[in-house]
């Protein structure tokens, strides 16, 4: 009995909270189509939910940012609804001229980029070396893994016999050692001494002339318009020189990345003479006084022998205005070892004094970097890690390494 009243009791419970429920449901739902008309009537208003406030904290008009950068801006207008919820504000906001993020530590601040990539190196580097016997073949696996990260065949025996005499040595071996032999010998093999700086000073009173050179679409107008966004960043005035004119939308691309930092641009006709252009660029350089000129050049094949003769006529012409100060390969990594083939080429007609190896986002072969730092002996300075606009980090050793293997 007392249980039949029980359950009746639950199910008149039950039925009433279902229809209060439903009723409450039925309010909320009959809500918005109030609001709307009351409230932000524009197109670029967010939803006008009750949320408006957290959404304002996150300033809609930056671009997307790393966890430790957000960090930084301490003093920007967070939580002021008012501001954000005003569309005639928020709307013009763009401003005219960029202010590009500094360089220092943006390797570090990109370097899960890295770590996504190339994470299969690293731990599968780890995980061999952690095996209880490291026989013969466990060696010629470390081998494969390396040869497979296109570290290159010469700079792989190396390593891997240094590791091998090394862990010998060593006897006992914990995974912490592991990691910090593998760390010493992958920066090792990187050269940390070389002079990664990208000189973009001219040791007499002129601009300094930076050149850009590469076989097709390996990033030459990005990393130009990159570069130029860090020397502005730096405060210093840039003028481009667009001598790749095989397309107009060459140059166009060139100068929009130009007119985003405030950096004017000399182009010529289509079909002109690059030499001429890169000529003019450094001559207008010279003239209104800025601090550096970058010259973007056309992608040409380094199979193709009168496009290099070309460029090798485009480097003299500049160099009636004085020497150049850097002359930048840039190397797609995501090519591997072909990569090599073009810088020798390119190293033959022009003196490459600095590589850019782009594209490191989106591949596992980063050990390219020690392969081509080798072949040329002429350091990487700068690594692409993405298609924004801040996407291109100074290179260390240290930190490069450490993102492969993580630590
Ligand atoms: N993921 C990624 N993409 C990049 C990077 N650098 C450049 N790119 C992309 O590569 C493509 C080609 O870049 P461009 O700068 O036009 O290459 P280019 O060498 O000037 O090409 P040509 O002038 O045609 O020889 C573009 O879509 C870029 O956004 C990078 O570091 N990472
Ligand atoms: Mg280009």
């Amino acid at each position: 009995m007392e249980l039949i009243l029980a359950v009746v009791i639950a199910l008149v419970v039950a039925v009433a909270v279902t229809s209060g429920l439903v009723i409450s449901g039925r309010k909320k739902k009959q809500l918005p189509p109030a609001e709307p008309p009351s409230t932000t009537p524009t197109i670029t208003a967010p939803p006008a939910e009750p949320h408006v406030g957290e959404e304002a904290e996150t300033p809609r008009e930056e671009p997307r940012r790393t966890v430790e950068e957000v960090t930084l801006p301490a003093d920007e207008a967070v939580g002021t609804p008012v501001a954000v919820e005003d569309p005639v504000v928020a709307e013009p906001a763009a401003p005219e001229i960029e202010i590009p993020e500094p360089t220092a530590g943006r390797l570090v601040r990109l370097r899960a980029r890295l770590a996504r990539s190339q994470n299969s190196l690293g731990k599968g580097l780890l995980t061999l070396l952690s095996r209880e016997h490291l026989d013969e073949d466990t060696w010629e696996e470390i081998e494969e893994t390396l040869l497979t990260a296109d570290v290159g065949v010469a700079p792989t025996q190396e390593l891997v016999e240094r590791l091998r005499e090394r862990v010998r040595v060593l006897g006992t071996r914990t995974p912490d050692e592991l990691r910090g032999l593998l760390r010493e010998e992958l920066v090792t093999l990187l050269d940390p001494e070389l002079d990664r700086t990208v000189h973009t000073e001219s040791p007499t009173d002129v601009p300094g002339v930076v050149m850009v050179v590469g076989v097709n679409g390996t990033g030459k107008t990005t990393t130009t318009g990159k570069l130029a966004r860090v020397l502005v960043a730096d405060g210093k005035s840039v003028v481009l020189g667009a001598a790749d004119t095989f397309r107009a939308a060459a140059a166009d691309q060139l100068q929009t990345w130009g007119e985003r930092v405030g950096a004017r641009t000399v182009r010529g006709p289509e079909g002109g003479d690059p030499a001429s252009i890169a000529f003019d660029a450094v001559k207008e350089g010279i003239a209104e006084g800025a601090d550096v000129v970058l010259i973007d050049t056309a992608g040409r094949l380094h199979t193709k022998t009168g496009l290099m003769d070309e460029l090798g006529k485009v480097k003299r012409v500049v160099e009636k205005h004085g020497p150049l100060d850097e002359i930048l390969l840039v190397l797609d990594a995501t090519t591997g070892q072909n990569g090599l083939t073009q810088a020798r080429v390119f190293a033959e007609v022009v003196d490459i004094t600095g590589i850019v190896l782009t594209k490191l986002d989106g591949t596992a072969k980063g050990g390219i970097v020690i392969a081509v730092q080798r072949e040329l002996g002429v350091p990487v300075k700068l690594i692409g890690l993405g298609e924004g606009p801040d996407d291109l980090a100074p290179f260390e050793p240290g930190a490069f390494v450490d993102a492969l293997i993580g630590d």
